[in-house]
């Protein structure tokens, strides 16, 4: 069933576990969130990105949708990094009933300005708001203190910033960044820095972008069938695990199922060189998102919980 964003995640951030965000570009993509969330029995948000939404138009917002509304679970439709107000408007027109606003890159007082114009348009239709602070840069563990301070969420300005905008959840840059280059070293998780912002936004549902755990078995499989992704590098679980035991509630995941799926794309067509049947290709890549789902929540602990 159909619910908003806030529904899922006010829920899971009393009851101390992780929802995951998960985004989709095809039918695919979201059969294999869907199936994988209904048959683990955990709620789900389902993502769009602007780009999504330019390639797959409002056709692949109406099969979700109508998908989401058949499944046994709690599911938001979300807009991801919305980058302006029409862009906003436009999801709300489509029945999403969750959006981001991210207006991070701009100064502070143009994000809470432009964030709180975005919570009015939503609130009044009963959909919730993802706005974040902060530069998800991709900062490395090396990088001196005062550099990093400049970059990653200042704790005080995120509860100003909660307080005059009136956001639902809040993404914040606590040293990840998206994609499977996740920096030279150990990408990090600034945990010190996140328990602050959550002590000072006691009950408030935060966000972690740029989660995605790469794991090697999926670079592995590109690679052995031709591809070369090469120094890729994603967040360890441990690190999930103790991120939502310290307030984060919203964890996306984009990265993880692009590299399932294309490992699953080249293995076929590597394995089986008369394959022309486009469900006999993109069937088993279904199946490899699916199963990349399914881990994802286990270690979110949504499993159980819709
Ligand atoms: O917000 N996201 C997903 C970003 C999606 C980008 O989509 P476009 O290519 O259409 O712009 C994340 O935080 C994902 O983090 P991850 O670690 O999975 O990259
Ligand atoms: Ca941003
Ligand atoms: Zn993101």
């Amino acid at each position: 069933m159909l619910v908003t964003g806030l529904e899922i995640l006010k829920k899971a951030r009393e009851e101390g576990y992780g929802v995951g965000a998960f985004n989709t570009n095809n039918m695919e993509i979201t059969q294999a969130i869907l199936e994988a969330s209904e048959e683990e029995k955990s709620p789900v948000i389902l993502a769009f990105s602007e780009g999504a939404l330019k390639y797959g138009g409002e056709y692949l917002v109406s099969m979700a949708l109508e998908m989401a509304k058949r499944v046994r679970i709690p599911v938001a439709l979300h807009l991801d990094h919305g980058s302006s107000y029409q862009a906003v408007l436009k999801a709300l027109r489509l029945g999403f009933t969750s959006v981001m606003i991210d207006k991070s890159g701009e100064d502070f007082e143009t994000n809470v300005r432009e964030t709180k114009r975005v919570v009015e348009a939503a609130h009044a239709l009963g959909v919730s708001v993802e706005a974040e602070i902060g530069k998800l840069a991709g900062v490395e563990e090396h990088v001196a203190v005062d550099e990093k301070d400049a970059l990653l969420t200042n704790p005080r300005e995120a509860q100003i910033f909660a307080e005059k905008t009136g956001i639902d959840y809040l993404a914040v840059a606590i040293g990840t960044s998206h994609g499977p280059y996740k920096g030279k070293g150990r990408p990090f998780i600034d945990h010190q820095r996140l328990k602050k912002i959550a002590a000072l936004l006691p009950g408030m549902p935060l966000v972690l972008h740029g989660a995605s755990g790469v794991p090697k078995e999926l670079v592995e499989k590109i690679n052995q069938y031709g591809g070369r992704i090469e120094g890729a590098q994603g967040i360890h679980p441990d690190d999930i695990r103790q991120a939502i035991q310290e307030g984060i509630s919203k964890i996306n995941t984009d990265t993880d199922l692009r590299l399932a799926f294309t490992g699953a794309v080249r293995e076929v067509l590597a394995t089986d060189p008369k394959v022309y049947d486009p469900r006999k290709i993109l069937g088993p890549a279904r199946e490899a998102m699916k199963r990349v789902v399914k881990e994802r929540i286990r270690l979110f602990g949504s499993a159980g919980r819709a």
